[in-house]
């Protein structure tokens, strides 16, 4: 291997980074004071970019280095990684899929409780000492509610069985229903949003998706309508929700991510029928040790034999 042969875009977990850089020698390309001196001084020698959903890999970094082989990421999303650009040039690409679907789903069902029931708005007013003057607003009641689901995929399908366990009625849109899932496919996200009390979005992110839910599919699901997103905030016209949320025509949201993260939009943050989480679905000790471990795994198998275990259908 020569040198610089793996390039790292961005800081990863502080374990991950070391076994990378220790035992893998991979450069850190956000610590190098000027980026683009150094990938065009260095950029020919690089076989494998590490990178992370967070960290992507775009056309620009991919055409600035010439003989790139493959892109190994930690996350399941893909969106921020060229995959046109990589393809085009035979470059690999994986992610992390799988091991992170439970605590995605779990944290999307924590939202969706916290939305519904007020568990951070009651922890507000319990601090502020609010208890003292009066009792608690009335909440949503969540067991036994119809639930949509926006994007049946690996991590959907977990939102779902979480769901039965609330005996939740549940249907979902695809862009085609998924065989065998025992759950209502709906062709039509403004009808599923229509017949939802909650909206889970778990779909993948990028242009196909790209404001997906949209004003109308928004006001669709109504003043008493909950929306739940842990996928990324480009499905959502977030303008839309904020406006939606300030006005009273959606009843409230749990949001793990938005569009220019990390800033959340400066409304939202006076509202207490949306509840924000800083994209911390996947992280927990458990899983983020899991999804490096796969990271690892994905390098190694194609420094050894030219394949990742996890490639990017
Ligand atoms: C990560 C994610 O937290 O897996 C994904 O696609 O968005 C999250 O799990 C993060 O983006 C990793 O950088």
């Amino acid at each position: 291997m020569s040198d610089n042969a793996i390039l790292q875009v961005g800081p990863l977990a502080p374990q991950l980074n070391d076994t990378l850089q220790q035992q893998y020698g991979a450069v850190a390309l956000w610590q190098q004071a000027d980026r683009a001196a150094w990938t065009g001084a260095h950029g020919a020698s690089v076989r494998v970019v590490v990178t992370s959903a967070r960290h992507g890999c775009d056309a620009a970094l991919i055409a600035a280095l010439p003989k790139l082989q493959a892109i190994v990421s930690f996350g399941v999303g893909y969106d921020s990684i060229d995959l046109e650009a990589a393809r085009a040039r035979g470059i690999v690409v994986s992610n992390t899929p799988d091991v992170l679907n439970d605590c995605v789903a779990d944290l999307a069902f924590g939202l969706l409780l916290d939305s519904a029931r007020g568990i951070a708005h009651g922890d507000r007013f319990v601090r502020a000492g609010s208890w003292l003057q009066g009792a608690f607003p009335l909440t949503t009641r969540v067991s036994g509610k119809k639930l949509g689901i926006l994007g049946l995929g690996r991590i959907g399908e977990k939102v779902a069985r979480r769901a039965a366990g609330f005996d939740m009625k549940i249907a979902y849109h695809n862009r085609g229903p998924r065989a065998g899932a025992p759950w209502r496919f709906e062709a039509d996200l403004l009808a599923l949003a229509d017949w939802a009390d909650f909206l889970a979005i778990t779909c993948v992110g990028g242009p196909q998706t790209e404001g997906l839910v949209s004003r109308a599919v928004i006001e669709a699901l109504g003043p008493r309508g909950i929306l739940v997103n842990v996928s990324r905030g480009s499905v959502v016209d977030e303008d839309a929700l904020v406006e939606a949320l300030r006005t009273g025509r959606l009843g409230g949201a749990g949001l793990d991510v938005f569009r220019d993260e990390p800033r959340v939009p400066q409304a939202l943050l006076a509202l207490d029928n949306v509840v924000l989480a800083p994209h911390m679905a996947s992280g927990t000790h458990e899983t983020r040790a899991a999804m490096a471990a796969l990271v690892l795994e994905n390098l190694a198998a194609f420094l050894a034999g030219g394949k990742v275990v996890t490639p990017v259908a």
